[in-house]
């Protein structure tokens, strides 16, 4: 469940998640892992720079990777000049009709200096930190 497009895309956002255009955040139930919004509303950035052919890289170094975090440099064959980085996660303007990459496991890509209202970012705090954090908050009680 995400706020995707529904209706004719782009003319009629019927809304029938509920939402026409953007929602605030939470409003459908969270991942297994307690996450929110992963998918559908708005693109998350991410800090891994765009190259099509990045997968493939890791894939032809063997073994397996974890936390990838991305080409040294962007490159978009498509747009060779443009820096672009990764998008996840896909918008509230995602539909069967038009782009179907609300899933996580998909990526889009954006130059750095769109101003789109479809993109968004994710706080994101290290896990030892929430550990600090919450060892700091039970001894002060
Ligand atoms: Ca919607």
């Amino acid at each position: 469940m995400a706020n995707t497009h529904q209706g004719h895309f782009p003319y009629t956002d019927t809304g029938e998640d509920g939402f026409a255009g953007i929602a605030p955040v939470a409003q459908f139930p969270p991942n297994g892992y307690g996450l929110y919004d992963m998918a559908g509303n708005v693109w998350q950035w991410t800090s891994d720079w765009y190259r099509p052919d990045y997968y493939q890289q890791l894939a032809a170094a063997g073994g397996v990777t974890r936390n990838p975090r991305g080409p040294d440099t962007p490159y978009d064959p498509a747009e060779p000049t443009e820096k672009k980085r990764v998008h996840r996660g896909g918008s509230f303007l995602c539909t069967d009709q038009y782009c179907s990459r609300y899933i996580v496991g998909t990526r889009g890509k954006g130059e750095v200096s769109t101003g789109t209202n479809h993109l968004g970012f994710r706080c994101v705090k290290p896990v030892t930190r929430v550990v600090e954090d919450l060892t700091a908050k039970n001894t002060t009680r």
